[in-house]
């Protein structure tokens, strides 16, 4: 330190006063200095807001690694059941102001850096967000992180470590367009490299059988995954578990020397590239295709390396006395979506190829030990995965996944062997783990038909679909052609490519499935995994999903959380969301009510500043602010909104000035939500909404009486600011197709209103918090296939009102681009896709018919608030504590362990 030339900190005299600070205060105001000064990746000149949050972030780290520390080594001492989360994204935002607000140090973290001349507001907006999650599923399982630490569950997520996570969403006059980011650009102060933690993982090679009879899985190509802690604080607890995210590299022996020194440079780095490159990006949602050698890797080194370390820690913890039965007993594996799938196999392998445990103890356990939760029914999200592609890449893997179905196989058919049989042969063709594969001769001879004529002796052999050419394969787009062909030249017939069905591999591997709200469990139950249900109907499970009231309340809404602790009379609440019922009874209380009012216009007035950064628009705070945020999807009906919206206008346009200031409340719309980048209609209603804006927003006809705006690049840290904001919220998929939805119940807390279908969780929302608090309106889940078969018939009449808002837009009344084929989607015309699937057209009156109830409501604010209320009130259900607590008990069978 005597050789340093200058501290700016001292200099400034910032901390020349300490004593002015309380002495928790002090000792954190010395703490960022120390790091600001010993931290060389910041130029010492100077103490800028980016030095400033990483040193501040590296002194809650501190703090957070003694808690660390103490959690794990209390859970290896006592040898407790834990339970681990593998999920490929995690979506955890920012992370300073929930660890100081957990820790219970954002007072003194205040006060210690404005001594050193920051506001703890300018130094917290410096983190970039982890955004290593595309939308709800990543989030779910950050707001599940934080409630298995608050409520002490032995637990631990383990994810991948990507280099650049969800890409930013820039908007220009052609619409989205996606840039990388760079979140680990300027360090991650939160993570800690364990180059001691690492692991082997193989792709490729080959399979052989030893003289004792096991097999063993050698050649390919060899990674070694690494991995990066970062611990994850309870609030009010010293609680702090891990996330464990896997990186990849490539073996310390591999590198090439001679090559490199030989001159051939890029060849020596080869392998490392390939090693990396496997961590660079996040999967970028449930729409690719490309890229998928690259994705199966990443979902197999998550769980490889998983699984290792489990199994590493159960063995170490078992000291000299392994006794692998009693691995269910400690361990609980849940998996995210069918991404992790590979486990069950993984698992198999480890312990009959590694452990030498035979085939059937492996199959117990795996069994005992593993999990699933579903969160999609689009048939097109179910993923399925190329049997030839899994094969060049997990050629041991492939044979346990065949085995498996084997035996699922033989458990169906003497399940129901005596059907008739075809009926056994549907089942069969549904329930397979292995998709268009011939059935065992055994099984086949079931099947047999009498009746049918030999074998067409002359007939051509039947080709395998890789080697159909191409001519063929465009004939095979078209149905009738072919038939034609076929007739004429005798063509081979098509065969359908081999997949393995990752989904059904789940639900025969896993002891329990479960859906992520009751309505989606029982689609889960009565139609996707319908056959498996009737089968083992002991397997399946609701978990309603939930979030965190620490992050989705406490602390992106300060200005609320004092109103409900003051009503409260504590701020229990936090931990135990039931006493939020308690505001029920004031309701009607005027001193609430104006409390309440007072809240949500300060975080609206927070949020026009945004937005007046962010786009340039001012926006009056005293409009209703009405907000769609989520990924932009066709079945969540983004449509549906904005040609509400340009209805909306168009009505405003034919009238004067004093009938639209009656007939209308001022309203501002606010969109925001990233389009997979090759999702053409997605990034078609993103450039449609901003050309809406554009017209909208200038015409002087309307003023402050209607604003459209669409936020870019929208991800945790913009909805912890709208959503405290926001007085209205859309949730308004085509019944049925959203699973659950989450941020529905983060507007709900903060007492925003929604309008939506009867779709995932916004029934159980709706009957929380009273029909009169919620707009209802749309079709319902069981109206949705008689509809499209309607629709199909061509016996679907349009309203009025929505062939009119189609012809505005066709008018060209929002600029130049051609939106034939938006709109065209909504008609099922000819070469337009599948004649408005979603139901938009359908939906419409009964939408603005609700619009307009919603506007008579806003208008008495007294009845507003009142409802606004009793939707906070009613949230209760939605913490993720709850939905924690659900799965700990009936899933995992862990019981909370609190460090002594
Ligand atoms: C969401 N799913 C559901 N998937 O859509 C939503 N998919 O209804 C639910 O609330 C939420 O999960 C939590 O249960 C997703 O977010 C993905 O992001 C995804 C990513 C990759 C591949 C497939």
């Amino acid at each position: 330190p005597k050789q340093r030339v200058r501290d700016p900190i001292a200099e400034e005299g910032v901390l020349s006063n300490l004593s002015a600070l309380s002495p928790h205060a002090a000792s954190i105001a010395s703490s960022i200095k120390y790091h600001a000064e010993f931290t060389p990746m910041f130029s010492p000149q100077n103490f800028e807001p980016p030095k400033a949050f990483f040193a501040a972030a590296q002194s809650v780290r501190d703090a957070l690694i003694i808690n660390w520390n103490a959690t794990n080594d209390f859970y290896e001492k006592m040898n407790v059941k834990q339970a681990y989360y593998l999920s490929m994204e995690f979506l955890q935002g920012r992370a300073l102001l929930n660890a100081i607000g957990n820790l219970e140090l954002s007072g003194e973290y205040a006060d210690a850096l404005e001594k050193l001349g920051h506001t703890l507001e300018t130094v917290a907006s410096q983190e970039p967000d982890a955004a290593l999650g595309n939308g709800g599923l990543g989030r779910l399982a950050s707001c599940f992180l934080d409630s298995l630490a608050t409520l002490n569950y032995p637990a631990w997520g383990y994810g991948l470590r990507y280099k650049y996570g969800l890409f930013k969403q820039q908007l220009t006059k052609d619409g989205q367009e996606e840039v990388a980011e760079n979140w680990l650009e300027n360090g991650n102060p939160w993570e800690i490299v364990r180059n001691d933690v690492c692991y082997p993982v193989k792709f490729s090679g080959k399979v052989v059988e030893g003289s004792d009879g096991k097999k063993r899985w050698i050649g390919g190509e060899d990674i070694v995954a690494v991995a990066y802690d970062v611990p994850i604080p309870g609030y009010k607890t010293k609680t702090t578990i891990n996330l464990r995210l896997w990186s990849t590299k490539v073996p310390s022996d591999q590198f090439d020397l001679h090559a490199f020194n030989a001159g051939e440079h890029t060849k020596a780095c080869e392998a490392q590239a390939n090693a990396e490159k496997i961590c660079y990006v996040l999967y970028p949602g449930d729409e690719s295709v490309e890229g998928k050698i690259l994705r199966l890797k990443q979902q197999y080194t998550l769980c490889s390396a998983s699984l290792q370390d489990i199994i590493a820690r159960f063995e170490r913890r078992s000291g000299g006395d392994v006794r692998w039965e009693d691995f269910p007993e400690k361990v609980a594996v849940q998996m995210n979506d069918t991404h992790p799938t590979l486990c069950i196999p993984e698992l198999m392998r480890i312990l009959m190829d590694l452990k030498g445990m035979s085939w059937d103890e492996a199959w117990r356990i795996t069994k005992r030990t593993v999990a699933y939760t579903n969160h999609t029914v689009l048939p097109e999200a179910l993923e399925k995965w190329s049997y030839d592609l899994m094969q060049r890449l997990l050629p041991r893997h492939v044979e346990i996944i065949e085995k498996i179905d084997e035996q699922l196989i033989e458990d169906i058919v003497s399940e129901y062997g005596t059907l008739n049989p075809e009926m056994l042969e549907k089942k069969l063709a549904t329930m397979r783990i292995l998709e268009n594969f011939d059935l065992p001769a055994s099984i086949a001879d079931l099947f047999a038909k009498p009746e049918e004529s030999p074998v067409d002796e002359t007939s051509e052999e039947v080709k395998s679909k890789d080697e159909v050419t191409v001519t063929e394969k465009d004939e095979q787009l078209d149905g009738e052609e072919t038939q034609k062909n076929k007739a004429v030249h005798k063509e081979p017939a098509y065969i359908p490519p081999k997949m393995v069905r990752m989904a059904n591999l789940c639900v025969v591997g896993g002891h329990t499935v479960n859906g992520v709200a009751e309505i989606h469990s029982e689609i889960v139950k009565q139609e996707v995994f319908n056959d498996f249900f009737q089968l083992w109907p002991e397997k399946f499970q609701n978990k309603t999903n939930g979030v965190t009231p620490r992050r989705w309340i406490q602390y992106c809404n300060p200005d609320l959380s004092a109103v409900i602790t003051k009503w409260i009379g504590s701020n229990d609440w936090v931990l135990n969301t039931d006493k939020l019922a308690e505001l029920r009874k004031f309701a009607d209380n005027e001193d609430l009510q104006r409390e309440w009012r007072a809240a949500k216009k300060s975080n609206k007035i927070k949020l026009v500043s945004f937005l007046k950064e962010k786009t340039g628009y001012s926006v009056n705070p005293d409009a209703m602010f009405d907000i769609q945020v989520k990924r932009i999807h066709e079945y969540k009906r983004q449509l549906l909104n904005i040609l509400g919206i340009v209805y909306r206008y168009k009505k405003m346009k034919e009238m004067t000035a004093d009938e639209r200031k009656a007939n209308f409340v001022p309203r501002v719309c606010i969109f925001g939500g990233k389009a997979f980048s090759t999702y053409v209609q997605a990034k078609r209603i993103v450039k449609f909404i901003t050309d809406v804006g554009a017209t909208i927003n200038h015409d002087p006809d309307i003023g402050d009486l209607l604003k459209v705006i669409f936020v870019p690049d929208y991800n945790v840290s913009v909805a912890e600011l709208l959503i405290p904001a926001s007085e209205l919220s859309q949730h308004i998929s085509t019944a049925g197709m959203e699973a659950s939805g989450t941020s529905n119940m983060k507007f709900s807390m903060n007492g925003c209103i929604l309008i939506g279908t009867l779709d995932g969780a916004n029934v159980e929302i709706r009957e929380e918090v009273g029909d009169d608090n919620f707009f209802l309106f749309g079709a319902q889940a069981h109206e949705i296939a008689p509809l499209r078969n309607e629709r199909a018939a061509g016996e679907f009449v349009p309203d009025e009102r929505f062939e009119e808002v189609k012809k505005f837009v066709r008018s060209g009344a929002f600029g130049a681009y051609n939106y034939d084929e938006m709109i065209g989607s909504l008609e099922g015309n000819e070469g337009f896709g599948r004649a408005d699937y979603f139901l938009v057209g359908k939906d419409f009156p009964s939408y603005i018919e609700c619009q307009d109830k919603v506007d008579i409501a806003y208008r008495d604010q007294k009845r507003w608030t009142k409802m606004s209320i009793l939707n906070t009130a009613g949230s209760y259900k939605f913490s993720s504590d709850r939905t924690i607590r659900e799965y700990a008990n009936d899933i995992w069978n862990i019981e909370p362990l609190e460090i002594n």
